[in-house]
């Protein structure tokens, strides 16, 4: 195949999911570190569609274990809609958020795109955390906390009905990497859900290459893969500008291998970057990193042979 492929920018300026502001500038602070241009220079066709719209953020309590369930919903819806339209065309949508609950209006786009192309979905999630809370089990009521049961249709109704599919996908579907913060009552729901989760834990133990081999093992020719990258799945020393920082995360050239094995695959379809959060980060050094990550996730290489 030697047709040119489109990757189309959607900014969702928003950090109406998470438990500290600022994600909101993350759409911004990925541009002022060049993600168009790099991968326009990496041979890509690069739309940028600008930034969404969606409420301002109104930082009130959680109302029966959700904070902002309407909110958070009404920029999903916007989302998702982006997203399909993108992937509908032919190109490849990334989501640059924005926090986390986002992934619950991409990946339920991407989940629809699959279910009417007949083809297999993957999702690589790589974060800190497994996003798999319910009203019940949150701490915080935080709904950056819980787009992985919400996509799993464990969720509020505002949030599993997005999309044409309820719910719009299953645990099967992910493979979560990097996880090393999971709370008490979430664990549990993981293990009972049967999700893959490679932990840092695994990560130590056999390395980042056996793991992402692990993680790729049955993607085939019809799979779309999905990468959903919450930039707290890097270690705060190198990567400070988020919300919610987890010592003891990936390193540089662990994140880069990951990134270069999900490019070696020729799969990658659609990607969320969320999380970044430009009011923690020092001089843009976390967007520039996720810029550079993303780059080796769309092939730039550090091979010579
Ligand atoms: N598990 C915690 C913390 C958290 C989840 N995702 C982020 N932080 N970024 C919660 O609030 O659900
Ligand atoms: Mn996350
Ligand atoms: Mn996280």
């Amino acid at each position: 195949m030697n047709t040119t492929r489109t990757v189309s920018l959607i900014g969702a300026p928003t950090d109406i999911g998470a438990g500290h502001r600022g994600a909101s500038m993350g759409p911004e602070a990925l541009r002022v570190a060049r993600l168009g241009e790099r991968l326009g220079a990496r041979g890509l066709q690069v739309i940028d569609r600008g930034n969404l719209q969606g409420p301002l953020n109104p930082w009130l309590p959680p109302e029966n274990g959700y904070r902002h369930l309407s909110e958070v919903a009404v920029w999903n819806m916007a989302v998702h809609t982006a997203v399909r339209q993108e992937l509908q065309a032919g190109r490849v949508p990334i989501l640059l958020g924005g926090d986390h609950s986002l992934a619950i209006g991409s990946i339920s786009a991407v989940a629809d795109h699959c279910r009417d192309q007949n083809r297999k979905l993957r999702v690589l999630w790589l974060d800190a955390h497994a996003d798999f809370n319910t009203a019940e089990a949150t701490p915080s009521g935080n709904i950056h906390g819980m787009p992985v049961a919400c996509l799993c249709g464990n969720g509020p109704a505002e949030l599993t009905g997005i999309g044409n599919h309820a719910p719009s996908t299953s645990p099967h579907v992910f493979r979560q990497v990097g996880i090393r913060s999971v709370d008490e009552g979430e664990k549990r729901l993981v293990r009972e859900a049967g999700m893959e989760v490679y932990d840092m834990r695994h990560i130590d133990e056999v390395g980042m290459k056996r793991t992402m081999e692990e993680a790729l093992a049955d993607v085939d020719e019809n799979t779309h893969l999905h990468i959903s990258f919450d930039v707290d799945f890097l270690d705060p020393s190198i990567a400070p500008g988020v919300g919610t920082t987890v010592r003891g995360g990936p390193t540089y050239r662990e994140a880069q291998l990951c990134m270069e094995m999900i490019a070696d695959t020729g799969r990658l379809a659609s990607l969320d970057i969320v999380e970044l959060n430009p009011a923690y980060d020092k001089r843009n050094q976390t967007a520039k990193l996720a810029v550079d990550l993303v780059e080796s996730l769309f092939g730039k290489s550090t091979l010579i042979r």
